[in-house]
């Protein structure tokens, strides 16, 4: 993508309105805007970030055999009413009426909607296990929006139920999203640590919260720092549950098997969150299946959540500098960024020209800062988005065919041949 040619309204200067670093950078980079309290438009290259973690989720989801459904935002209050919840949920939830005079409401979680459709299509023991996902726009009227798509009204919600004859079969249902959930949060380049919560409003008797470390995290956790260096190895997932992590609520200092000189205390952000409720919904909506034995039986289910647009934000909030956003790759809304340091030279554009072709040839996510604007705006740019390498070309090399490479994580600079540099993407 070219910048001349794209939609990328950056702000010069800092968003009155950011009290926390992931919302300021989303808005001076041109990520998101608003467009009334707590609810986002998505620009260009949030989009791209949105996208591509919603894309790792599934991955991730689909490698278990979760499978993939869409559910309407609009539900009717009919269903809620049949699991007490409608009135129970409060404030939060957004009611209205359709022009029928019927209540209807924004969906803030979907335990009721897709009970229902199992009820009506799942009959019989031999089709479960089962585990429908979505990845859907979630609305909550909270009280207080705040960090912009941190705790937002309207938010990208990665919501899976799971359905099993038992209690025991649950149990198997909520460990392989635990697992899942971990693989998943480590393919962004985060660390994440699970800790035993309360399970509020969905309800149930089991529940995990996933936090992710950061200063401006809401919860505050106790953990095992041994937690912190399993980061990096490869992901032993037995060795990370046997370990200590608690939320502020739950830590008993009179209890904690952790000596004071191994326990840390941090700061974490809720990335996702999951619940196994046994029969709260599946008993009023009468969800049995028949089973081997011929009798029915009320199934056992689980529901399991990642902010999905939050994590865009908690991603920043863990990985970033003074000048900007230091993507991930795996989530990174392009790979390159090509810096074209002057686009009066003809030589020097013609190379750019060329990297930028070559590298779209070989399916490298690129964007070309053809604009032009002086180097430093261009630097202070590339630098504010974040995407993990920046390829600079100008006069003096351009003549001898040479180009610099700077990583965005570490600001390592190398001098490389054309050709050299093409082949490190
Ligand atoms: C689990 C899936 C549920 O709603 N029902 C379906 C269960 N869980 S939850 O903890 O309430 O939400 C799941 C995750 O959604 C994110 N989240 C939010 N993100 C942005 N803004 C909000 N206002 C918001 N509220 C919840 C969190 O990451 C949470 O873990």
């Amino acid at each position: 993508m070219k910048l001349t040619q794209y939609f990328f309204p950056t702000l010069r200067d800092d968003p009155q309105e950011a009290q926390i670093v992931s919302h300021k950078l989303m808005l001076r980079g041109g990520f998101i805007t608003q467009s009334s309290s707590g609810i986002y438009s998505w620009l260009p290259m949030g989009l791209k970030v949105l996208n591509k973690i919603s894309d790792i989720i599934r991955e991730e989801q689909n490698k278990v055999g979760h499978i993939e459904v869409l559910m309407p935002t609009i539900q009717s209050s009919d269903l809620w009413r049949e699991s007490g919840r409608y009135e129970d949920y409060g404030k939060e939830m957004l009611r209205f009426t359709d022009r029928h005079d019927r209540e209807m409401l924004y969906g803030p979680t979907n335990e009721e909607l897709i009970t229902d459709i199992f009820r009506t299509f799942i009959k019989s023991y031999k089709h479960i296990p089962l585990t429908l996902y979505q990845i859907q726009w979630k609305f909550r009227d909270e009280i207080r929006p705040r960090f912009g798509v941190m705790r937002g009204r309207e938010f990208l919600m990665k919501d899976g139920y799971s359905f099993d004859l038992d209690m025991e079969g649950a149990k198997k249902s909520y460990k392989a999203h635990y697992e899942a959930y971990l693989r998943t949060f480590k393919r962004m380049g985060l660390t994440a640590i699970p800790v035993k919560a309360d399970s509020g409003a969905i309800g149930g008797d089991m529940s995990h919260e996933f936090q992710i470390l950061a200063q401006t995290g809401e919860s505050t956790l106790y953990y095992d720092s041994e937690i912190e260096n399993l980061n990096g190895q490869d992901l032993d997932i037995d060795k990370l549950q046997s370990l200590y992590a608690a939320a502020e609520e739950k830590h008993d200092p009179s209890i904690c098997p952790v000596p004071a000189d191994k326990l840390k205390v941090a700061k974490g952000i809720e990335v996702g969150h999951i619940f196994y409720f046994g029969t709260k919904y599946s008993d009023p909506f009468g969800a049995t299946v028949m089973g081997s034995d011929g009798e029915p039986v009320t199934v056992h289910m689980g529901s399991y959540g990642i902010g999905v647009s939050r994590l865009v934000a908690a991603i920043i909030e863990a990985s970033h500098d003074d000048n900007g956003i230091i993507w991930p790759e795996a989530v990174a809304p392009f790979k390159v960024g090509l810096v074209n340091l002057k686009p009066s030279d003809e030589t020097t554009s013609a190379l750019c020209e060329k990297f930028y072709v070559s590298a779209l040839a070989k399916g490298i996510e690129i964007l070309y800062d053809d604009r032009d604007e002086r180097a430093g705006v261009k630097f202070a740019d590339m630098d504010l988005i974040g995407l993990p390498f920046q390829v600079i070309i100008g006069p003096k090399g351009a003549a001898t065919g040479r180009v610099e490479i700077k990583i965005r994580k570490t600001g390592e600079r190398q001098d490389l041949s054309f050709e050299d540099a093409l082949k490190l993407f």
